[in-house]
């Protein structure tokens, strides 16, 4: 049905051609080899079109690596952590100093992902069950990726490509293999990392065992292929390995439980990665594989939280901003990009890799293509529909309730909706978002704020409604976590 949508689609863009000259077109899209447009303009060739290895770290903040994330921001890395395949890799390609998750939390950032379109855009904008008995009421979810979605596994299928999603998917709808996947897991959630226990801890060297068999035969069959490995690191960091443990207990002796096997299995991860890494050199792949390595949201829980504010749960930079490393064809060593990119500039990213014209996107799809700016040493502006990046996050969980963000070049702006109150910061000198700098330039701020509702309203996202029942003198009412509405003494609760 999605595939007739895209061809249906094919036509209406043709539609200033003749009748006939239509019908050929449509007789000709719906082989598949129509799906990969000889024409497309800095469309690789057919054989020479790269694979894709597309890493997918859970919970990993930006400083949750031994691989500094700025050149110049102290905090950027982990002091204790040791990640030395990525330290590796890092050297051997680009690092990007504001990347960022689609979604300051799991499952929206997966759908994101998959699909080129924002959480906001999607409705789905948080993971765990909404709370209650708060000032707002959260919008209701639809916690299943549609049918009538066209994602990454599929586009890659159409054009060619063998297709694998290893580890935990966690967006429904009958799992991977209903969406565009050959070789998968299944339709997994968070409960999956639980099995695996030492000697392959939630289950990082079957995953990389996985996908090097599945390397090996698509190489074979001449197929290039794409990999999405949803590694279920970090949660369930009991389960690192006893010997990364008791390392870990030695580094940071009278640290707590969680703090230490976070580290721990943050270790492991990266000899998974370094596994994964030297099955690509055996196969002798190196050369026309891109690897991507980012996380899903901001800090989680046992993650120290330095250089950034906020972590997972909402869209300061601790929620949003991501790791993220690229190797491959045409990408410098050792080199850095400062441009803020997104994870659904992946979908039009991946589009152009596998020769499909840009024609082809589906509607609705927000992020720009990548192609260039990792050409040209990550020094070109990223095309997107729109030239701002919004994060949206009408819901409860981290710190001040529900709340959006826009960025605008070095300019941020937050919305809290408990109050409608923003704040305005410039993230080139204030990466911490300590100086809020609304009051002193109004203007810009007022510019953005209208930018950040025109935008919303565009693409019809879902706002938190006021919550009738609310009682703000009673004794049981519940605070939004975090900044000053925090109750003293009490620490925000770890979430899902
Ligand atoms: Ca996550």
């Amino acid at each position: 049905m999605k595939f007739r949508h895209a061809c249906w689609q094919y036509v209406r863009f043709t539609v200033t051609l003749s009748r006939i000259f239509a019908i050929v077109l449509v007789a000709t899209a719906i082989s598949t080899s129509a799906f990969v447009a000889d024409a497309a303009p800095n469309a690789n060739s057919k054989t020479s079109r790269p694979n894709i290895v597309f890493m997918l770290a859970d919970d990993q903040g930006w400083n949750g690596l031994s691989v500094a994330m700025h050149p110049d921001a102290s905090g950027s890395k982990s002091d204790v952590i040791q990640t030395p395949n990525l330290e590796r890799l890092a050297a051997q390609g680009m690092r990007f100093s504001a990347a960022y998750a689609p979604a300051p939390v799991c499952s929206p950032t997966r759908i994101s992902l998959q699909t080129g379109k924002s959480p906001a855009q999607l409705h789905w904008t948080k993971a765990a069950p909404p709370e209650e008995g708060h000032r707002l009421i959260e919008p209701r979810l639809i916690k299943r990726i549609s049918d009538r979605e066209t994602t990454i596994g599929e586009l890659l299928r159409s054009a060619g490509y063998a297709t694998a999603h290893y580890g935990k998917w966690h967006i429904g709808g009958g799992g991977p293999g209903e969406h565009g996947y050959d070789e998968h897991d299944g339709d997994t959630g968070n409960e999956q990392a639980f099995k695996f226990e030492d000697p392959n801890p939630v289950d990082i060297f079957g995953m990389a065992d996985r996908a090097a068999r599945f390397m090996e035969r698509s190489k074979k069959s001449g197929k290039p292929f794409f990999i999405q490995m949803s590694w279920n690191a970090l949660h369930a960091s009991t389960n690192a390995k006893k010997a990364t443990l008791a390392k870990y207990q030695r580094l940071l002796s009278g640290e707590n439980e969680k703090r230490v096997s976070t580290a721990a299995i943050s270790e492991d991860l990266d000899e998974g990665v370094g596994k994964l890494l030297a099955s690509i050199d055996a196969l002798g792949l190196a050369e026309n594989t891109f690897v991507i390595y980012t996380s899903d949201n901001g800090s989680g829980g046992g993650n120290k939280r330095t250089g950034l504010r906020g972590g997972k749960g909402g869209v300061w930079e601790g929620g949003v901003r991501v790791p993220l490393i690229v190797r491959g064809p045409g990408v410098a060593a050792n080199s850095w990009c400062h441009v803020p990119v997104v994870g659904y500039d992946w979908f039009p990213t991946f589009y152009e890799w596998a020769g499909v014209a840009r024609a082809q996107l589906p509607t609705g799809v927000e992020g720009g293509s990548l192609t260039e700016l990792l050409q040209r040493g990550g020094k070109v502006n990223v095309r997107r529909p729109r030239d701002f990046l919004v994060f949206h996050f009408p819901h409860y969980q981290g710190e001040d309730g529900p709340q959006s963000s826009i960025v605008v070049g070095d300019w941020k702006l937050m919305k809290f909706y408990e109050d409608d109150r923003i704040a305005l910061f410039n993230l080139k000198d204030d990466l911490s978002e300590r100086r809020d700098l609304a009051a002193s330039n109004a203007d810009r701020a007022a510019a953005m704020h209208r930018q950040l509702n025109e935008y919303l309203t565009a693409i019809d996202a879902q706002f938190p409604t006021p919550n009738p029942e609310f009682d703000a003198n009673s004794p049981n009412r519940k605070p939004a976590r975090g900044g000053k509405n925090r109750p003293e003494g009490k620490k925000p609760k770890k979430s899902n």
